[in-house]
């Protein structure tokens, strides 16, 4: 299985405005009503501190991609968290509104990059952590609402604010007449929990205001490319013979690949295929070498496009890329990888 880069790759790179100087990465996008393509990507203006707001990017094409206004569309100073990030917007149309999930980290803290593994981060320099009795680096996930695509407001937080819980993507419709989201608690581990690591979750709603509790979806299985944690990647993708779901694994030396599974349609706790190998992994420079964390791609949108699998991905918490697949060549390889 492979997954073809797009020759223009990384389609969106960092520059400009002062608050995207420094990184653009880890992108959702959405057609709009009329065909366009919007991306709202994660952009950093400094690596000290590491403060990530929203930007928005339009395309007619899905490849080629310019800046639509000169401030972020969502900021976590919209949340009440002047100096937080948000991060990793997920977006999915639904009844033609546009709907945002976010990852909130709602203090500053300091990216220390090593250059072979994650960064040191620091959130000990950054007072508002200890006074405020939140643990650094932990991470509240949100849904923000718009009409146009363009003013978000807040709607709802999916996660409560003492555990950290990102990597949330709505399905793009209800199921058994609630909508559904995929979580990854990262405390719900141990015997309680089911699971040794973080894993995949869903929870349901019947106003995308209250959550239920989650339930496990899939943990790792494959020690040796995703044994330290999994997460949903983006939007999972209807098809005929279930829902398509890609997902990072995360393994010992913090190296990012992606994997993917199918979903029961009805019941979509079910996990009916599941890759074993990643169908994507760090091989080109922009995805092996950045301002953040070298090997990382990390997908957080993917659309279908002429029967065609547009998957957007954060190359290295640096630029973004694009690789696509037939939808229809994915699907029967999660089934069956010798087809
Ligand atoms: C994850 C998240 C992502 C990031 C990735 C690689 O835990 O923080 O936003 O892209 O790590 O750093």
């Amino acid at each position: 299985m492979r997954l073809t880069r797009h020759e223009n790759n990384p389609i969106v790179a960092p520059g400009g405005a002062g608050w995207r100087k420094a990184a653009a990465f880890n992108p959702g996008v959405v057609q709009t009503g009329d065909g366009k393509f919007y991306m709202y990507e994660r952009a950093a203006g400094s690596l000290r501190p590491f403060r990530t707001s929203i930007g928005l990017l339009e395309s007619d094409d899905g490849v080629r991609f310019k800046p639509v206004s000169e401030q972020p569309v969502f900021t976590a100073d919209r949340l009440g968290f002047p100096d937080g990030s948000v991060e990793d917007a997920r977006v999915v149309r639904i009844d033609g509104l546009y709907y945002m999930c976010y990852a909130l980290q709602p203090y500053a803290f300091d990216c220390w990059p090593t250059g072979t593994g994650l960064p040191a981060y620091y959130p000990e320099n950054y007072p508002q952590w200890a006074d405020n009795g939140v643990e650094p680096m932990i991470t509240r996930s949100g849904i923000a609402v718009s009409e146009d695509g363009i003013r978000f407001e807040q709607l709802a937080y999916t996660t409560p604010a003492d555990i950290d819980d990102r990597d949330n993507a709505l399905f793009p419709e209800k199921i058994g007449g609630r909508y559904a989201i995929l979580r990854r608690p990262m405390p719900y581990v141990g015997e309680k929990y089911g699971t040794d690591t973080p894993g995949i979750w869903i929870g349901y709603s019947d106003d995308l205001l209250a959550w239920s509790e989650p339930e496990l979806v899939a943990v790792a299985e494959n020690p040796e490319w995703e044994g330290t944690k999994i997460g949903a990647a983006a939007t999972p993708v209807k098809t005929e013979r279930g829902w398509l779901v890609l997902y990072h694994g995360v393994d010992k030396q913090s190296i990012y690949r992606v994997g993917a599974l199918m979903l029961d349609l009805e019941n979509p706790r079910k996990v009916i295929a599941r890759t074993r190998l990643p169908i994507m992994e760090p091989e080109t420079y922009y995805e092996k070498f950045g301002l953040v964390l070298p090997n990382v791609v990390f997908p957080t949108a993917n659309l279908v496009v002429d029967d065609l699998l547009y998957v957007y991905y954060g190359c290295c918490d640096t630029s973004i890329g694009l690789a696509t697949v037939p939808l229809k060549e994915l699907v029967d390889y999660v089934f069956d990888p010798e087809s």
